[in-house]
């Protein structure tokens, strides 16, 4: 089909214009787009640099099976999704398949990039010729995007830039949504601040895929507390490419470098079984009994498990249920309203038993039987 939402998305884009220069305390756009409020609502108030998790642009992420199409027309989607590196990603790609299904009035055209670039670009070139109605795309990373989003931008289908932000003006996409993620490198830091209570930090990062909005964020984020921390010492920061095998990898390499370690940084949970796994065979113990202590991102039901049993101290959460956001988005287009630029979901983190945190809430059975993905 084709769309009345071209005139509709320029009024669209210039609220993402007018809006989108603001961020929660960084400097870094890219990793971290500023939410931006719906045309009728006031702009929020910026964050400070050292704050918790900015207040929510909009609802729980948790969102009900959209509505299917109001016309019976079916809507065609193309999603360019970043590749099956994780269990988030597992539960993110099942979550686009679950709410763009057919049963729902859509027709998904589904891609797993595999972590690389440049097929990615091709796949969101291949939905333009192929005149999908929107697009999805779960940008692997930053930068790179202008060209092939001016080209969306003149074959006038709406882009939804989801999960991971891109490096490139906001007027050439339609609406941006996701977590963000220097506010959780700043909780995870600040967790740790309060844990630690004084005490030195020789710190060890795992970071996720090199260029990846999800690395920089949560990298941003966390350093700006590192900075304000005259006893923590980064001592080294190297990509376990969001994947457990490279978790591993990364960490046995710091096991041979260095000796004196006491907190463990894994950018998400499949690298931190991956680093788990690496002290484990050193005889490195872990986790509120251990040596080191382990922080992680995601809070996947495997990793709070882990949290639960005191394993990984301290886990941030970054929800992958977003679908159902993504399909709101696309039903208001539909429907000829405007839609704003971005769409925060909201995220929080969580502590082993026996700690209590101002920025984290302390996980229980009851917590990790309440989780879905
Ligand atoms: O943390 C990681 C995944 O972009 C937020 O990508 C996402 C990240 C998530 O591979 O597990």
């Amino acid at each position: 089909m084709k769309k009345k939402v071209v005139s509709l998305l320029v009024a669209a884009m210039t609220v993402a214009s007018l809006t989108a220069c603001g961020n929660s305390g960084s400097d870094a756009p890219a990793a971290n787009p500023a939410p931006a409020p719906a045309e009728s609502e006031p702009a929020p108030a910026p964050e400070p640099a050292e704050s918790e998790a900015p207040a929510p642009a909009e609802s729980e992420a948790e969102s009900e099976a959209p509505a299917p199409a109001a016309d019976g027309e079916v809507i065609s989607v193309g999603f360019a999704q970043v590749g099956h590196e994780s269990d988030w990603r597992a539960a993110n790609t099942k979550n686009y398949q679950d709410t763009f299904s057919a049963a729902n009035g859509y027709e998904l055209s589904f891609v797993d990039c595999d972590n690389d670039h440049a097929v990615q670009i091709e796949t969101v070139r291949g939905f333009i010729e192929q005149e999908l109605d929107y697009i999805c795309i779960a940008p692997i990373q930053s930068a790179g995007w202008d060209t092939v989003l001016q080209e969306a931008k003149d074959a006038g289908i709406p882009v939804l830039i989801v999960d991971r932000a891109v490096d490139a003006d906001p007027s050439l996409y339609t609406t941006a949504l996701g977590c963000d993620m220097v506010a959780e490198g700043e909780a995870a830091g600040n967790w740790l601040a309060e844990y630690l209570n004084g005490e030195d930090a020789n710190i060890l990062v795992i970071e996720g895929s090199v260029g990846a909005s999800a690395t920089l964020g949560r990298t941003e984020g966390f350093n700006n507390i590192v900075s304000q921390n005259a006893n923590w010492k980064v001592l080294d920061s190297q990509s376990g490419d969001f994947t457990q095998a490279g978790g591993q990898e990364v960490m046995e390499s710091f096991i041979k470098s260095y000796s004196d370690f006491n907190v463990v940084v894994c950018q998400n949970d499949n690298e931190a079984y991956g680093a788990m796994d690496a002290m484990d065979a050193a005889g490195i113990t872990y986790g509120v009994d251990g040596d080191v202590t382990i922080i992680s991102f995601d809070a996947t039901h495997d990793g709070l498990q882990y949290t639960l049993d005191g394993k990984i101290t301290c886990n941030v959460e970054c929800n992958p249920l977003q679908a159902g956001f993504a399909a709101e988005v696309i039903q208001k287009l539909q429907a000829g309203e405007a839609v704003d630029a971005w769409t925060l979901v909201v995220d929080e983190a969580f502590v082993a038993p026996g700690i209590t945190s101002n920025y984290a809430v302390t996980m229980s059975q009851e917590v990790l039987d309440g989780r879905a993905y």
